[in-house]
């Protein structure tokens, strides 16, 4: 039976985080997967965190089954901290997933089942699983232009264009900050124009956000995904408390479901949990009860966000300081873009034989795209990597 297997294409970004560990060089710089690191190069498990899994230890007196849909209380202020006040309670169905990749993995096997025909729409680019579950489920899937080819900034005019020839009933998937893998992210104007969009050709957007607090701050960050799910009459929400909880491992994340109508919340709950029974039963609870005792305590609340603050003006930091040092050494404005971009990522524009000279010649690891990771940087290896750039010929 297994000799019938074909052979699976690696997870480039995976792949690159392989290559790197094995690079004996003293002087690489990794800027390939997406995981937060400090100056010192750690990737630190956050305050809160440390607390949170002490008071559990602590206090937890059984590891018995919670619910198909995961513990309540993580659901809740789940889905207090992504939506705010932005919808009732009584109009979200929610479940718990393994991280946001579960979370992404069953929003679509839900639009499967209820709407089998629907074309899943993603940005080109877009993060690499979302095109490859999809593909993998068989759902029909097509592209809208979200980069414009000159500069790394959104091309919206684009993007509206390729989003006006989608049918009604089809899902439009959009990262709901700290867009992945660009940087370049809609101003809430455009968001609004999107949204008008939707609602005029009866189209259902899935919002994936996975960096809130990355970007602009907590709130800000969810404006969007608020105003999508207040102003639509449906919506899917995939969230990770991946990055912005620094529990990547525990594989945290959460799966909503939004109507309008407040009668198909009933159903829209049970048609999660069914979901999550036929894949694993009971979601991971650790990283949940790490994430609800965090948000359910007032001091605790208040020290992950402030340590979450600090990580996010950090990134804004490196933004800055690379964009300068870049201005300084090519003598123009054209990566002015990097301090504008929010979130982890933005895109250098390099073609990819820059890219592995990148690495071969200076040890310096990038996705094949061109995306560079901002928190892998420090302020030693800003000049390095400016420099780099520069004799690469970007
Ligand atoms: N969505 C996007 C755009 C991501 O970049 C990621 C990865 O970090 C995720 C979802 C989900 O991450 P995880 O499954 O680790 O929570
Ligand atoms: O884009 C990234 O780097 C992160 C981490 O299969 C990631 O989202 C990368 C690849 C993958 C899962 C997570």
């Amino acid at each position: 039976m297994l000799t019938n297997l074909k052979d699976q294409p690696a997870d480039k970004i995976l792949a690159l985080m392989a290559a790197y560990r094995e690079d004996p060089r003293d002087n690489k710089i990794d800027l390939g997967v997406g995981v937060y690191k400090d100056a010192t190069g750690k990737t630190p498990v956050m305050r809160a965190v440390k607390a949170a899994e002490k008071k559990i230890w602590e206090e937890q007196d059984s590891k018995s089954y919670t619910g198909l849909a995961g513990d309540p209380a993580y659901g809740d202020a789940m889905v207090d901290l992504v939506l705010g006040s932005a919808v009732a309670r009584g109009n979200v169905a929610a479940v718990a997933t393994p991280g946001g990749t579960g979370a992404i993995r069953q929003g679509l096997e839900l639009i499967k089942m209820a709407a089998p025909g629907a074309t899943v729409w993603l940005s080109a680019p877009t993060w690499p699983n979302h095109p490859s579950i999809v593909k993998y489920l068989g759902m029909p899937m097509a592209e809208y232009r979200y980069l414009n080819d000159d500069t790394p900034t959104v091309n919206f005019d684009g993007m509206m264009e390729d989003l006006q020839g989608a049918k009604a009933g089809d899902v439009v998937l959009l990262h709901g900050c700290c867009h992945n893998p660009t940087g370049a992210n809609l101003t809430l104007a455009q968001w609004a124009e999107v949204i008008a969009l939707l609602q005029e050709r009866e189209l259902t957007p899935f919002v994936d956000i996975a960096y809130q607090g990355f970007g602009d701050g907590l709130e800000d960050d969810a404006a969007a995904v608020r105003m999508v799910a207040s102003e639509v009459p449906e919506c899917i929400i995939a969230a990770s408390c991946s990055k912005n909880f620094g529990i990547y491992r525990e594989r945290t994340g959460i799966l909503m479901a939004i109507s309008q109508d407040d009668a198909l919340q009933g159903r829209a709950q049970a048609n999660l949990a069914f979901l999550n029974r036929q894949n694993y039963s009971f979601p991971p609870d650790h990283g949940a009860r790490i994430v609800a005792t965090i948000l359910n305590d007032a001091d605790l609340k208040a020290d992950w966000m402030a340590e979450l603050e600090e990580i996010r003006q950090g990134m804004l930091g490196l933004r800055e300081a690379l964009a300068a040092e870049l201005k300084r050494l090519s003598n123009s404005d054209r990566f002015e873009f990097l301090a504008q971009h929010r979130g982890m990522f933005s895109r250098l524009g390099a073609t990819p034989e820059q890219v592995e000279k990148l690495r071969a010649d200076h040890g310096i690891y990038m996705v094949g795209d061109s995306r560079l990771n901002i928190a892998g940087l420090n302020a030693q290896t800003i000049p390095v990597l400016a420099k780099a750039i520069i004799d690469c010929g970007i």
